[in-house]
């Protein structure tokens, strides 16, 4: 059994557990926060069996897309504020960062 966790955007959130769920999989969501951009992001917990999980990727593909979004990095700590010009940078985020963990041992009482 793996266990895929997915950092995903709050937009595409609710459409992807959706499918998932219509699919068949189980899913958790935990409500999370990039530590680059310091927002509210949605990270998904899916327990599945090994031949599964290609489907689920596939899925999280499918439904996540990436966006840009542009952000203006704060100063430096300590740093001289006088000098410092915080200049907007744009980055892309998403579709999906999946990690796919192998689990040890599943029980559901
Ligand atoms: P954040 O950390 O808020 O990052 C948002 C986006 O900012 C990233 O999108 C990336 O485009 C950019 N970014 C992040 N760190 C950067 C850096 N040091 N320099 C320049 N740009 C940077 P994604 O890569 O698609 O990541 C989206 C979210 O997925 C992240 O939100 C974080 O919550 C999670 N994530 C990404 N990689 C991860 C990893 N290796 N481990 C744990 N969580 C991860």
């Amino acid at each position: 059994m793996k266990l895929v966790v997915a950092v995903v955007q709050d937009k595409d959130a609710g459409r992807l557990i959706e499918e998932l769920v219509d699919r068949g999989y189980r899913a958790t969501k935990l409500a999370s926060t990039g530590g680059f951009l310091k927002e509210g992001n949605t990270t998904l917990l899916v327990g599945a069996e090994d031949p599964q999980v290609d489907e689920v990727v596939a899925i999280i593909k499918r439904v996540c897309r990436p966006r840009e979004q542009v952000v203006t990095p704060l100063g430096p700590i300590g740093g001289a504020v006088d000098t410092y010009v915080p200049y907007p940078v744009e980055v892309i985020v998403g579709g999906a960062t999946i990690f796919v963990l192998n689990v040890e041992r599943f029980e559901h009482v």
